[in-house]
Formats: structure tokens, C-alpha cells, sequence
């Protein structure tokens, strides 16, 4: 049987996609009448403190969303393998998000409005993407993808990861100790990291002062679709304000709904979005987790298991 508990997304939606996938095999949602011994599979987001309660024989829990960090917080979490989701579709639409902002920050967006708004003609040339570095923090899954859509866009592409990732035309860093000499020719800052405690608050001043000044006019940017658990927003006001940062697109932050009395709303050069990059889209995660569950109950093992001493 496969248990759905999700919360803020349409539950029943997904559990009448499931059930047309899976059939026979048994699908319910919290407010059936089912017995929580037969559960062998919970498909979960934002799960309620007694989401697992009496699952006994559970064999995984699926996680409808790509990042688990706040899953694996869950103060009842069951030792079940957890899978986490991993989809072309949602990928090409974090890339997206990636491409749109990284060209909008390359193309001096920022300046050319401030222009606009002025009335003022003031022709000024911006780099050639192939002048602009673009540093990626986080070559899993997601930043691999959004390097290859950068680099066939021409821009040179840099990224940093735990362990080392070569990449055709990518200069490669890795570990604590390249973070700086990464940093350091970075003029656009995009952050696909997972949110662990390696990783949380690691958009901070230090992390900015470091980025390369005079590639960008402006000042180097930062981009944040991962997770506001990586970024210190009293730093990113104080950068956009004294010029450490020319500008900054998030996607996340620290509480979400963003408060209405955040600062970062009223900063002309700092763009939001509500945590909109990429979304878990219904057929997709359907058509993965039915996958899934069928390879499973014929003996395969999982796939995209989330390595908990990792945290990702
Ligand atoms: P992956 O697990 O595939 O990749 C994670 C990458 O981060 C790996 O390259 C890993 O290194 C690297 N990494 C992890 N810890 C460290 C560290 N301490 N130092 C340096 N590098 C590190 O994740 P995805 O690409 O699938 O997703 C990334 C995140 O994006 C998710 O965790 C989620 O939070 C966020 N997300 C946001 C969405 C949105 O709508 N805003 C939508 C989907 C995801 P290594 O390769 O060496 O293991
Ligand atoms: C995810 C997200 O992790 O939507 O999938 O943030």
C-alpha cells in the first residue's frame, strides 16, 4: 500500500494520478480508512509530526521534493531508505530559472532599469557571455544540467562540489580548501547546493567578499534558487547596499512566505521569486514514483537514496 501525506500541494490530485498508475496495488491519503501495517511506501512534503506514526513495515519513504533537508529534520522520521526526487522535468526548469537570471544579470538588467526609470540614454556596452564567469556551487544532479545550458550559451562556467566533478569545459574545484581560489574568479554566483550543515549560511559576507570585482560593472551577483537555509540575508542587504554585490536573485529565504517587513523587498537590484524555480510536477513525479514502486516490489533496489550520514 502507498500512503500520500502532503501538505500545501494538491494531495488528492496526485493520489488520483497514482492510483491510475499504480492499479490494483492499494493508494491512500491520511483521511482513509486503512491500516497503518499494510503501508509499505509513504509519498511525502512538508509530513505533520505523526506522519509516520504506526508504519511498521515501512520498505521507503519518497519525498516529493529534489531537496530532503527539512525531511530529514522530521523529529519522527522512521529508518526507511528515503527517496528523494530526481526528474528530468524538474531540472530544465531549474535551469531555466538559472539561464534567465544569470542573462539578465550578464546584460547589466540592473542598470539599464535604473536607466529607464531615469529617462537616462546612456549606452554602455554590456560583457559578451564569454567574458563572464559564472561559478556554480553544487555539481549534482541540477548543477550539472545548468552548466551545459551555460556553456552552450558561451559563458564560462566554474563550479565547486565536495568531491571532484570534471566536466568538459568546466573549471573544476572541490572541497573546503579550493573555496576561495572558486570564488575568486567568480563574477555571477549560482548556488545548487543541498542545505546541510556543512552548507547552511554559507552565502554570507566572507563568502562575498571574496567573489571577483571588476568583471561585472556593478559588482558580482548572487544567485540562490537551492535552499534560504544557505543565505545570511542581513548580509546580502548589507552587500547590495555598500556595493560588495551588484545584485542578487533569490528564490528561497530563510522564512518562507518571505515576511512582508523584510528588507530585501524594497531593494531595487534584489530579485524574488517565491520558491517558484522548479517544481515537482504531477505527471513527472507520478510516472517516477510509480516506477519506482513497481521495480521495488519486483526485487530491484532503489534508486536515488538519499545518504543520511551526507545529509543529501
Ligand atoms: P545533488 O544531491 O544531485 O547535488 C548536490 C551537489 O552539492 C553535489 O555536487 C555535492 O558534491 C555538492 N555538495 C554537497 N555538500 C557539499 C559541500 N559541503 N561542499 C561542496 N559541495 C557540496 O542535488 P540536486 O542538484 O538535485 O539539488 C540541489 C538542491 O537544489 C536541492 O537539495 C534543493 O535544496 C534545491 N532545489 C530547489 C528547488 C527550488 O524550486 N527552489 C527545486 C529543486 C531543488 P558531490 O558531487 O561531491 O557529492
Ligand atoms: C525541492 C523544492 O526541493 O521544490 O524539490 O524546493
Amino acid at each position: 500500500m502507498l500512503l500520500l501525506h502532503l501538505s500545501d500541494v494538491d494531495e488528492a490530485g496526485w493520489a488520483e494520478k497514482f492510483r491510475a498508475a499504480l492499479a490494483p496495488y492499494p493508494v491512500v491519503r491520511r483521511d482513509d480508512a486503512y491500516d497503518p501495517k499494510d503501508v509499505r511506501y509513504i509519498f511525502v512534503w512538508k509530513p505533520k509530526a505523526d506522519a509516520f506514526d504506526g508504519l511498521d513495515n515501512l520498505k521507503a519513504v519518497l519525498s516529493l521534493g529534489a531537496g530532503v533537508d527539512a525531511l530529514l529534520k522530521h523529529p519522527n522520521l522512521p529508518d526507511a531508505p528515503i527517496v528523494r526526487f530526481v526528474d528530468y522535468d524538474l531540472t530544465r526548469r531549474m535551469s531555466d530559472y538559472v539561464v534567465a537570471n544569470v542573462t539578465m544579470h550578464q546584460r547589466l538588467y540592473s542598470r539599464f532599469q535604473a536607466d529607464q526609470a531615469a529617462r537616462r540614454w546612456g549606452q554602455f556596452y554590456p560583457p559578451a557571455a564569454r567574458q563572464t564567469a559564472v561559478g556554480i556551487m553544487g555539481m549534482g544532479v541540477l548543477g550539472q544540467d545548468a552548466a551545459q545550458c551555460l556553456l552552450a550559451l558561451g559563458f564560462e562556467v566554474r563550479c565547486w562540489s565536495r568531491t571532484q566533478k570534471p566536466v568538459q569545459g568546466v573549471e573544476a574545484f572541490a572541497g573546503a580548501g579550493e573555496f576561495d581560489a572558486f570564488l575568486g574568479g567568480t563574477d555571477i554566483l549560482v548556488n545548487l547546493l543541498p542545505l546541510t550543515p556543512d552548507t547552511a549560511g554559507i552565502l554570507n559576507s566572507d563568502t562575498f567578499s571574496k567573489l571577483r570585482r571588476g568583471g561585472l560593472d556593478g559588482g558580482p551577483v548572487l544567485v540562490n534558487p537551492a535552499r534560504g537555509g544557505h543565505q545570511r540575508e542581513a548580509d546580502i542587504v548589507k552587500a547590495l547596499g555598500d556595493g560588495t554585490l551588484g545584485a542578487a536573485s533569490l528564490d528561497v529565504f530563510e522564512v518562507e512566505p518571505l515576511p512582508a517587513d523584510s528588507p530585501l523587498w524594497d531593494i531595487a537590484n534584489c530579485y524574488i521569486t517565491p520558491h517558484i524555480a522548479a517544481i515537482s510536477n504531477e505527471e513527472a513525479g507520478v510516472s517516477y514514483y510509480a516506477a519506482i514502486i513497481k521495480a521495488h516490489e519486483a526485487g530491484k533496489p532503489l534508486i536515488n537514496v538519499v545518504d543520511r550520514s551526507r545529509g543529501y
